[in-house]
């Protein structure tokens, strides 16, 4: 039974944009209700707990700026954070800043629907099963909704034929087991080699009696150099907290000031000189490597040059050429994320590792059994799918939202997103989404982004609040610019030259646009003069408009 409940604000996810986003509300006077589908906060680091899952932002930039008392009081043990720790300090946060009660967790949004005569959208939730309000479906209202769902949240699991005939266990790791799993004696099979392949396969590896890993594109991975947090750094940090976040801001990506990128062109310097760069940053660890040059992702010979470089790496760990051989990427360097090494390429010099190609056919097909591929059965008591996430706007689609005229986000979107500046929808008034498609988003540090977007929506919201309005909406004139300007932008790199999830291309069917925006601090420039122009780009009350006009 629908039980009627009234706040100014929804929330939709307990992650990093979700906490802050309460927090700010509250800091407001607003009422505000999260709705949170896992059993506790921290979003991303709630469910990804497969072994080695850890961030590839180092754990000083990797956090709330927001509190100068958080960030000075919270103290990290890794220069990468493990997601354990990660998770512990989303944690810290919510019972530090009291947001546990305004949280309801086990609680999925189903739908969202705007009431254009209450200017309010109308959100339908249902209790987890397990849960304490398990299978019960409740209804409430709010004048705002913030879409706090995440870029990486909605696990892909591809159809391959059989999948689901496989007879051993199963396990995607972004959903991941909360009490671990044990491999110690088990042949097990990995799909995907992305981020979370990569972190997880040298654990796996150690752990199991026989790994096999099934690789539909080789991956380029820059060492992390990964260390407990030297104290000496992180108190020269903490000393003017401020002005680190501050030069982080500056960034393209919003984090890496320590060794900001280099503007000079790969092309100009001699061959010596790219070595030197090239090394000093793999020395570093981290994604700072892809900053050696200020047109590597700019042009293709440039990026080659560091493509090279990270291939001779590969030939030098893995003993076996052929193997080796393999395991060399031949895409552009960058444009899949780039991910952070903890031991991968060794791997394969164990003799309890295989590699598979799956590059030039698919995988034939999951059996009880096993994987076919290559015409041979590889016989596995474990799969793992690290295949990745339907990214940036899969957690937001699954989600039945509907705007003006009953309006459905899926039919708006199924040729690609649209927004104006990833925070507002046409059609779709008083709804925000924190580091939607269109915002920098994923190709930054996630904290920054979160904070930027939180605090511009709040202002937002104060400003509607002082000036007596009930209902703000994107322009689709606004949005049709913003479209056209993202892929003017990513138009001028290479990003868009391979498939990428930042393309939506590891999803079958999933309409080919590149999502984010690249470049941090143009953005943060922009969304503030949409503000100080009194948000160009955005009509306030709308319907009220309509009616005496
Ligand atoms: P990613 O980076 O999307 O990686 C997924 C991997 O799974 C990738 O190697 C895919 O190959 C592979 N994949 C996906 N579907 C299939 C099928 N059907 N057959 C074989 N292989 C497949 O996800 P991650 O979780 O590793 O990382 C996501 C982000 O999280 C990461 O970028 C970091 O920012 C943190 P493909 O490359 O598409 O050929």
């Amino acid at each position: 039974a629908a039980t009627a409940e009234t706040h100014d604000l929804v929330i939709v996810g307990a992650g990093f944009a979700g906490m802050y986003m309460l927090h700010r509300a509250r800091q407001l006077g607003l009422s505000a209700r999260v709705f949170e589908a896992g059993g506790g906060v921290g979003g991303t680091w709630y469910w990804n707990r497969y072994p080695g899952a850890r961030c590839d932002v180092e754990s000083m930039e990797y956090s709330y700026s927001f509190d100068e008392d958080l960030q000075r009081d919270w103290r990290w043990t890794e220069r990468f954070a493990a997601q354990p720790e990660i998770l512990r300090y989303a944690q810290h946060v919510a019972e530090r800043f009291g947001l546990l009660d305004g949280i309801r967790f086990r609680t999925r949004v189903l739908g969202a629907q705007y009431d254009e005569a209450a200017d309010l959208w109308r959100v339908r939730t249902r209790g987890e099963d397990g849960g304490k309000d398990g299978g019960e479906e409740r209804e409430c209202s709010a004048r705002w909704l913030v879409m706090a769902t995440g870029c990486l949240s909605s696990a892909n699991l591809p159809e391959i034929p059989g999948r689901d005939s496989f007879e051993g266990e199963r396990f995607h790791t972004g959903l991941w087991p909360h009490e671990g799993v044990d491999f110690s004696g088990k042949r097990v099979g990995v799909i995907g080699t992305g981020s979370s392949a990569l972190q997880s396969i040298p654990i796996i590896a150690e752990q199991s009696k026989e790994l096999v890993v099934f690789q539909r594109t080789a991956t380029y991975a820059v060492p992390a150099r990964n260390a407990p947090l030297d104290p000496e750094y992180e108190a020269g940090i903490k000393a003017d907290y401020a002005a680190f976040r501050a030069r982080n801001r500056t960034m393209q990506n919003a984090f890496g000031s320590m060794m900001a990128r280099n503007d000079s062109s790969a092309l100009a310097a001699t061959p010596e000189e790219r070595e030197r760069a090239f090394a000093e940053r793999w020395a570093r660890g981290g994604l700072v490597f892809l900053g050696a040059f200020g047109d590597l992702m700019l042009d293709e010979r440039a990026n080659d040059y560091a493509a090279e470089f990270v291939r001779s790496r590969i030939a030098e760990t893995v003993r076996d050429s052929a193997i080796a051989q393999k395991l060399m990427p031949r895409q552009i360097i960058g444009c899949k994320r780039l991910c952070i090494d903890t031991g991968y390429y060794e791997t394969y010099n164990r003799p309890n590792v295989r590699l598979v190609d799956v590059s030039e056919a698919p995988i034939e097909a999951i059996t009880p059994k096993g994987v076919r591929a290559g015409g041979q059965e590889y016989e596995l008591d474990s799969l793992v799918f690290a295949t990745g996430f339907d990214a940036m706007t899969g957690s937001l689609l699954k989600i039945d939202i509907r705007g003006r005229g009953g309006v459905s986000l899926r039919d708006k979107w199924a040729a690609g997103p649209r927004t104006w500046l990833g925070l507002g929808i046409a059609g779709f008034p008083n709804m925000f989404t924190v580091s939607g498609p269109g915002s920098p988003s994923v190709l930054t540090n996630m904290i920054v982004s979160i904070e930027q977007h939180v605090e511009w929506i709040s202002d937002c919201i104060a400003y509607m609040r002082a000036n007596g309005h009930r209902a703000i909406e994107a322009t689709p004139e606004a949005e049709d610019g913003w479209v056209a300007h993202v892929n003017a932008v990513a138009d001028r790199t290479l990003f868009p030259g391979c498939n990428s999830w930042y393309l939506g291309a590891n999803v079958p069917g999933k309409p080919r646009v590149f999502m984010p925006l690249i470049g941090f601090p143009d953005y943060v420039a922009k969304c503030d003069q949409v503000a100080a122009r009194g948000y160009e780009g955005f009509v306030f009350d709308r319907a009220a408009h309509a009616a005496t006009a």
